[in-house]
């Protein structure tokens, strides 16, 4: 039985267009509880977290907008994330935009470090997030964790990443949106990059499995950042930060279900949904779905057949 305990993260400071903070209302009333609870799991919701007191912080770029507050959630969302872990619990973080990763991977990898396991991240995106304070210059900090996770300099505001997550242990799927900072920091790592050319080309299927064998052999905990834009925005279109091209409802139910059958993903983020942008919750009910396909239910349970 897995323990599932859900974090409300309504964070909304890593970006500039109000309404993420509003996404984990929305997960609860396109019913994420009841989506996710069957014989073989549990669910606990642990309520959504709050802002704690904020220390001043400063950056050497000036663009960079509500720096003491994403560093704040950060280290709140970091401890609980490891609480629920060290609870033996599966965390889903229902976000809030993009920025929680910062503290939700940290929260991950400061368990993983704690178990003396290694840390994968698969990071379903229609961006790379790969910036750091450092280099963005829309200034918004959802646009950052994977550097963080990856350990880049430019972080000095923010308590060092526990244990940063080496290149050869981040994948990425759907990427259609990268700056030239970014283009240029990834091109000297070795980062496992699907972007939609590679899904064009090869399926969701083949680089996926690699990636999971991988983390599979080493005895990985697999922390899951899904980002509402990795899908099409036709199905998908609440959220600030639309990009053409995306995955289909298809190859996103067949990730889920890959990622179920692998057994290997230790905790999850949902993020930058606003529902503010939403159709009628239709990208929350969305989301929920893509939820219950990892957990194991099957938009077609295929009948066994004997030989
Ligand atoms: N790369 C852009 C930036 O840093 C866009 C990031 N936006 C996202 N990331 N939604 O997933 O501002
Ligand atoms: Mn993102
Ligand atoms: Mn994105
Ligand atoms: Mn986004």
């Amino acid at each position: 039985m897995t323990r599932t305990i859900l974090i409300g993260a309504p964070i909304d400071s890593g970006q500039k267009r109000p309404g993420c903070l509003m996404g984990p209302a929305a997960y609860r009333v396109a019913g994420i509880a009841k989506e996710i609870a069957s014989e073989l799991h549990s669910v606990e919701d642990w309520g959504d977290l709050a802002l704690p007191a904020l220390r001043p912080a400063v950056c050497d770029n000036p663009v960079v907008h509500q720096l003491a507050e994403t560093i704040g959630w950060s280290e709140v969302l970091s401890a609980r994330v490891d609480e629920a872990l060290t609870a033996g619990g599966f965390p889903i973080i229902m976000g809030g935009d993009h920025s929680l990763a910062l503290g939700s991977a940290a929260g991950a990898a400061r368990y993983a470090q704690k178990q003396n396991r290694p840390l994968y991240l698969l990071w379903l995106d229609a961006h790379s997030d790969f910036h750091t304070p450092l280099t963005t210059t829309s200034g918004n900090l959802h646009g950052t964790p994977l550097a963080y996770i990856n350990g880049r300099d430019g972080f000095d505001a923010f308590p060092p990443f526990p244990a940063p997550v080496p290149a050869q242990r981040i994948c990425m799927f759907g990427i259609r949106s990268v700056d030239p900072a970014e283009q240029a920091a990834m091109q000297e790592r070795d980062i496992f990059i699907n972007d939609m050319r590679v899904i064009d080309e090869r399926g969701i299927v083949a680089p996926l499995r690699e990636f999971l064998t991988r983390c599979r052999d080493e005895d990985g905990m697999l922390h899951v950042s899904l980002d509402v834009d990795f899908l099409d925005p036709s199905i998908a279109p609440a959220v600030g930060t639309t990009v053409p091209g995306g995955t289909t409802f298809r190859e996103a139910h067949l990730v889920m279900e890959l990622l179920h059958e692998s057994g290997l993903v230790t905790s999850l983020d949902l993020v930058e949904l606003n529902p503010f942008l939403d159709d009628r919750g239709m990208t929350a009910r969305l989301m929920v779905d893509l939820v219950g396909s990892l957990m194991g239910k099957k938009v077609f349970d295929r009948p066994t057949r004997s030989k």
